[in-house]
């Protein structure tokens, strides 16, 4: 009662996920799916995630994914960062879905633009991908999703290693710049 949004009802959610699948289905692929609330409702299979372009406000973010193809699949969001060996900067997404399941993930999101991907085996590279745009006010104004996007970048630092760390200590240092420490 005390926390509405750790409760888990499959059988609702899933017949919103249903009705939700169902009403993109028809879309051309250009028209971004706006979500008004702060759910992202998904629909994966082989190997597309659907819709592959959606548009969110800036803010907390729950990701739900059904998967309705045959093998698991999973929805991450990944910044344009880029971290010292190359790779995209991932800010949140879900565990992996099995054929049939529902997943669910919780991000902080700022404005801006990310991508959506399948990190499993090379679903992604085989196209199950897609674009997320993150909308509205950047998060000085809303008060606690700076440091909570700041203790994210932590944890996911110290999972990382140092040279994210650093990354995100300097953000804006330009390629080429001076890399010492100040
Ligand atoms: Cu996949």
């Amino acid at each position: 009662m005390a926390r509405p949004m750790t409760t888990r009802r499959p059988a609702i959610l899933l017949a919103a996920m249903l009705a939700a699948s169902f009403a993109v289905a028809g879309c051309g692929g250009s028209e971004p799916l706006e979500e008004p609330s702060s759910v992202l409702r998904l629909r994966v299979d082989e190997y597309r995630i659907v819709p592959d372009h959606a548009r969110v406000r800036a803010g907390r973010l729950k990701i739900m994914i059904y998967d309705a193809g045959i093998l698991t699949h999973n929805v991450k969001v990944e910044s344009d960062e880029i971290d010292p060996e190359g790779k995209p900067v991932v800010v949140g997404g879900t565990p992996t879905a099995h054929p049939g399941e529902t997943q669910f993930g919780k991000v902080e999101l700022e404005p801006g633009t990310y991508r959506l991907a399948c990190t499993i085996a090379n679903h992604d590279t085989l196209g199950m991908y897609g674009k997320l745009e993150v909308v509205g006010p950047a998060s000085g104004s809303s008060g606690n999703v700076g440091p909570e996007m700041a203790r994210r970048r932590r944890r996911q630092a110290r999972t990382q290693g140092a040279g994210i760390a650093a990354l995100f200590r300097r953000p804006r240092t330009p390629p080429g710049g001076d890399l010492r420490p100040p």
